[in-house]
């Protein structure tokens, strides 16, 4: 048979990733500022190796895991129910390595007193892209850290405390954070699991919908320990459980089924059936949402700097394809309009990332209590609207990376799409968009959030000197002016209601604005100018108010 000629042998060339810390100025020139140099000089190496490692070694483990989902084992071969979650042998070394970097760890060794946390979230943010969501699992452990820190028993801080910030992968154990029922996602005051208390200790029964990462070691869970009376459902407690008993055997907990998702593929989601756990009463009784806000705020935290991971992996993959990829006789780099679009996709990466990076400051602060009213007010605050600004922002700019590399861009092999398909649940768990500009107003009615804000935007505001900020802090001013003149015409609850979402996205472009204003000030660079003055000419003005 004749052989033809291939057409032509042309094969694109795939975008380089080297060193995800060397190469984001941004990252190192934000920690370079915000970090005392002696600690900088400590941590740089073990940055720039960790940036070299998640750029080679964790994508290839990341991409197992994608392409090798958990499966659900329900029954052996002879019939014996075993409820076996079977992962990719790469998930236990996302694990493992998760816990030689010490990327929870670092966060409760506070070796750096407050700026503990700063240093342990850029790390966290170079590990998300190439962790397959492992993150998940890490956020809900740090969670719960910091829950037991604060409620904990000598128990819980002898035992699971210890697991959960180890940094030996023999020792290091993780948790779950178990609120989703299938009567409410959103609204966990109608769960349906109920504690028994026997002789002083606790069996659940119950069902969980939608459980993240069910190979963890342990879990946090609510239930309410009366059953419903005259239809009224008595207040949640907060409990602790082990997920397998000392013979391996699971704790009185059935899975029913893996959830089948759009994206996070490699992180194992259950749906479990409690049929007499086990379980630990922590903090009071009765207040079990409020107890377990300390771990959904650590969560929320990770959530947005899980989002502006993304951003960023996603822009240096664009930017090292548009230096390869040729269309109409030169590289795409090298047209105006594609070079104005990554700019702009830059600009979003790097004004997203400021806002989680400097609510990892304000928790370094509230860790090492050195934080004061006004930083644990604006923590509270900033928390809620720093996830779901950075959420949206994400999914965004993962949908037009994929442009970037054209129809490329579309096939799940090139592991383009997955980020997208990845990032969407980050809008949707730990709470909705919605969900959240709620906790927002709950933060402003209850914890002094505004006023922490307000003042936050007037002191960056007049700590600003140099000259070629003043333009920018004249209209972030106005916007700050606008604000409280809004807010002062809201009065009754419907209409704050129907604010909420317009006005949490107002403030997170304001925050970011403010932000810029700090970080300029004290790193003027021309790029990080033209940044903040995109912000303050365009984004700023995509969103108004209006009751
Ligand atoms: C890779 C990224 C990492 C992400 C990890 C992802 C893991 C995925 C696992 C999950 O998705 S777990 C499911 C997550 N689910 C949610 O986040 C639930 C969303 N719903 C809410 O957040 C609702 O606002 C909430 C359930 C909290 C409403 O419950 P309630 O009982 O109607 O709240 P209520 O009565 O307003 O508040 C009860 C108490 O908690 C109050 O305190 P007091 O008792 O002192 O008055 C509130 O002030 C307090 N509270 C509520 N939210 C708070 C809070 N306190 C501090 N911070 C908060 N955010």
């Amino acid at each position: 048979m004749k052989k033809h000629t291939p057409y032509t042998d042309f094969h694109q060339d795939e975008p380089l990733l080297i060193n995800e810390y060397t190469q984001d100025e941004f990252l190192k020139d934000y920690l370079e500022t915000y970090l005392p140099s002696e600690m900088m000089s400590e941590i740089r190496p073990d940055l720039e190796r960790f940036g070299k490692r998640v750029a080679t070694e964790l994508i290839e483990y990341a991409n197992a895991c994608e392409n090798n989902p958990p499966q659900l084992i329900s029954y052996n071969a002879w019939g014996e129910r075993v409820d076996e979650i079977k992962v990719a042998p790469e998930w236990k070394k996302l694990e493992d390595i998760a816990a030689e970097e010490g990327l929870v760890a670092i966060g409760y060794e506070r070796k750096y007193g407050s700026h503990s946390r700063l240093y342990q979230f850029a790390k966290l943010y170079l590990y998300t892209p190439s962790s397959a969501i492992y993150t998940c699992p890490l956020a809900m452990s740090d969670g719960a850290a910091r829950l037991i820190e604060k409620y904990g028993d000598d128990f819980l801080k002898d035992g699971p405390y210890k697991g959960l910030i180890s940094r030996n992968p023999a020792t290091f154990l993780t948790s779950g954070q178990w609120m989703t029922e299938r009567t409410g996602g959103s609204d966990v005051s109608r769960s349906m699991t109920f504690a028994y208390e026997e002789n002083g200790e606790y069996i659940l029964r119950g069902h969980k919908w939608f459980t993240s990462a069910i190979t963890a070691n342990m879990a946090f869970t609510l239930a309410s320990t009366e059953q419903p009376q005259d239809g009224k459902r008595a207040a949640l407690s907060l409990f602790f459980l082990p997920i397998r008993n000392e013979d391996g055997t699971l704790n009185g907990i059935e899975v029913e089924a893996l959830k089948d998702k759009l994206g996070t593929r490699a992180l194992p989601t259950a749906q479990l059936n409690l049929t007499g756990t086990n379980a630990r009463l922590v903090g009071e009784k009765g207040k079990g949402v409020k107890s377990i806000s300390t771990l959904f705020n650590v969560t929320r935290i990770y959530n947005a700097i899980s989002s502006v991971s993304y951003m960023r992996r996603a822009y240096a993959l664009s930017e090292s394809y548009s230096h390869i990829r040729e269309a109409f006789g030169k590289k795409i780099s090298e047209h105006i309009l594609h070079r104005k679009s990554l700019k702009n996709l830059e600009i979003a990466y790097q004004s997203n990332t400021i806002l989680p990076l400097f609510l990892s400051q304000l928790l370094g602060k509230e860790d090492c209590k050195e934080a004061t009213d006004k930083d644990i007010a604006l923590l509270r605050i900033l928390t809620p609207i720093a996830k779901l600004y950075t959420a949206k922002s994400s999914i965004q700019s993962a949908s037009e990376h994929i442009e970037m590399f054209g129809g490329l861009g579309y096939l799940e092999d090139t592991n383009i799409p997955v980020m997208l398909r990845n990032v969407q649940t980050l809008s949707i768990w730990e709470g909705t968009t919605n969900i959240l500009s709620l906790d927002m107003l709950r933060a402003i009615e209850k914890d002094n959030g505004l006023p922490a804000f307000l003042s936050f935007a007037k002191e960056t505001i007049s700590a600003v000197s140099l000259s070629e900020l003043q333009d920018a802090k004249i209209i972030i001013d106005r916007k700050i002016q606008i604000l409280a003149s809004f807010i002062s015409q809201l009065s009754t609850k419907d209409e704050w209601e129907a604010s909420a979402r317009d006005l949490a996205f107002y403030i997170g472009e304001a925050s970011i604005a403010l932000l810029w204003l700090d970080f300029i000030q004290k790193c003027p660079k021309e790029n990080y100018f033209q940044a903040l003055n995109y912000w303050v000419k365009f984004k700023m003005n995509e969103n108004t108010l209006d009751v």
